[in-house]
């Protein structure tokens, strides 16, 4: 028989409801007040189950009555002022969808708690406890409540995430979630090259980053298409350089201000961004920009087509690193994050030789202005700068020699994001039929790229070298949001699993289920996504 949990008669469910508040222990009189006489009486749903959330936490022990949401719940904060942010952030979440006031208070019981303490929650861990009598979220540091309220999120139904007043019930199933990542570095990185896209866009972005714990924003600043961010001492670069696109559109670029915008708004979701600046190879830009830099002296034209690999910066010339220092001095001071991104990929014009001594000096400029380096992988190849980051971009099948020169870095000391391209990089089609994006790495369906593990990816590369995951979004195909959007989803919230989740819980067939469920959240969050019929989509 077939067993449809909405076909159980009210009353029974409502006496069961009583009787396991009552078993709980947790039943105070007048804890929630009666829904006012004239408010239409709000359609039962059942509270989404603890264990649908995607990343999935690192344990969830389901137990006891739900909690409701009602007129009368507070947002509770105590502790510093960035906690009473995250506070005021789930308010604004929760308010236009509930219609309720929930009042962002101080201190107090019941409703919902958000709370610090020291503990064992790492620097971004978090527990959160749901019963009738309210739902405490506490963490360690702010970080931690902000994952935790993304948590919380996800277990009020699809609804909540509408910007209208929805009357239905708001419920929590009870029980207790703690979490914690598996990599310090959750990343996406948005190719704003390629094509440009606004601050307004990369909000955007960056709230759907957040959505699934997602802590790291690399923005690709730079490429022969174009430069993306003002240098005030070489202000060709975006004016100029920055003037065109793919396809030869108008192209943008960010001033220090929009910039410092992004990193700001970024920082308020909890997200680190990591500037790059490819070099040096897929410099067009910046060679069309000022001749000087150019070996021969000429600036070559503008470029808005996809074929790579015919650039480069000028190795021999002192302007180059006189450049390369401007920039680096500008964006550190533009950037709060730890990390610089100097690219080094499919430098195909410039000499092995040429390639490490570029590396050789830049790096160094790099540490000298208080940066850490990440590089793409080919930076294995010379030598990358003690606690280098490299990003791992190759494929399942790339040849045994080239990994084994990435895990024999590894091994030596440098950390590692993975990237491959055949899993995660969101640019890739996932089917023949898709509109957009690009094939080169293959056709990237959304089991293929959340089915792998990073720890266990690479051979040879000690486990203590990962360093964390992160899904590139190349532009060359990309123009709007919604382009963005039907990319990422549903394939970035996998990669941002694989970031965050215990090995333990890796399993396809529960996972597609959890995605599913994100399915209604992100048609009220208006984001159009790619309906995979590998994954059981509700209907409607
Ligand atoms: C490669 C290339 C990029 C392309 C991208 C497209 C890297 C690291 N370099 O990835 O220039 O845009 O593929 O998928």
């Amino acid at each position: 028989m077939r067993r449809n949990r909405r076909t159980t008669p009210r009353t029974a469910r409502v006496l069961g409801s009583l009787l396991l508040v009552a078993a709980a222990g947790a039943f105070t009189v007048g804890a929630a007040p009666a829904p006012p006489k004239t408010a239409p009486a709000p359609p039962r749903t059942a509270a989404v189950p603890l264990d649908r959330v995607v990343p999935a936490p690192a344990s969830v022990t389901p137990g006891g009555a739900p909690y409701r949401l009602t007129r009368a719940t507070a947002v509770r904060v105590d502790g510093p002022a960035a906690v009473r942010r995250v506070g005021a952030y789930l308010t604004g979440i929760l308010r236009p969808s509930t219609g309720y006031p929930l009042p962002l208070t101080d201190g107090g019981s019941g409703g919902i708690r958000l709370h610090l303490e020291k503990g064992d929650y790492g620097a971004e861990g978090y527990r959160l406890r749901s019963a009738p009598s309210g739902v405490t979220l506490t963490a360690g540091t702010p970080a931690g409540l902000f994952h935790g309220v993304q948590t919380l999120r996800q277990l009020l139904p699809a609804a909540v995430e509408k910007r209208t007043v929805q009357h239905q019930s708001w419920e929590i199933a009870g029980g207790t979630i703690e979490d914690r990542p598996r990599y310090a570095y959750r990343g996406a990185m948005l190719d704003v090259a390629r094509h440009f896209f606004t601050v307004a866009q990369v909000e955007r972005y960056i709230d759907q980053l957040a959505l699934y714990k997602v802590n790291e924003l690399h923005l690709h600043l730079s490429d022969d298409q174009g430069w993306r961010i003002a240098i005030t001492s070489w202000p060709r670069l975006a004016d100029y350089g920055g003037a065109t696109e793919v396809g030869g559109g108008e192209g943008g670029s960010y001033t220090q201000a929009d910039y410092r915008r992004i990193v700001s708004y970024a920082a308020s979701r909890y997200v680190e961004v990591v500037p790059e600046i490819d070099m040096p190879g897929h410099t067009n830009a910046a060679l069309a920009s000022y001749a000087r830099l150019d070996c021969d002296g000429v600036a070559p034209p503008r470029y808005t087509g996809t074929e790579v690999g015919f650039s480069s910066l000028c190795v021999s010339k002192d302007v180059t690193y006189a450049f390369v220092n401007d920039v680096v001095k500008e964006l550190a001071a533009l950037t709060p994050g730890r990390y610089l991104h100097i690219g080094g990929d499919e430098a195909h014009s410039t000499s092995h030789a040429d390639y490490v001594t570029f590396m050789d000096r830049v790096q160094p400029i790099v540490a000298g202005y208080g940066k850490t380096v990440i590089g793409w992988h080919q930076l294995t190849g010379a030598h990358p700068a003690e606690g280098a980051l490299a990003q791992y971009w190759g494929l399942d099948d790339t040849s045994a020699a080239e990994k084994e020169q990435v895990a024999r870095a590894a091994r030596a000391g440098t950390g590692l994001i993975l990237s491959p391209a055949d899993r995660v990089y969101l640019d890739m089609k996932y089917t023949k039929d898709t509109r957009i994006g690009l094939t080169w790495a293959g056709l990237v369906e959304v089991r293929r790229s959340y089915d792998w593990d990073p720890g266990a990816y690479l051979p040879g590369a000690p486990a203590a070298a990962i360093k964390g995951v992160e899904a590139p979004l190349w532009s060359e195909t990309l123009k709007t949001s919604a382009d963005i959007e039907y990319m990422a989803f549903p394939r970035l919230p996998g990669a941002a699993e694989l970031g965050w989740s215990p090995a333990a819980t890796h399993d396809w067939n529960g996972y597609k289920v959890r995605l599913a469920a994100q399915g209604p959240r992100w048609d009220a969050l208006g984001i159009g996504y790619y309906r995979s019929p590998q994954v059981p989509w509700p209907h409607g």
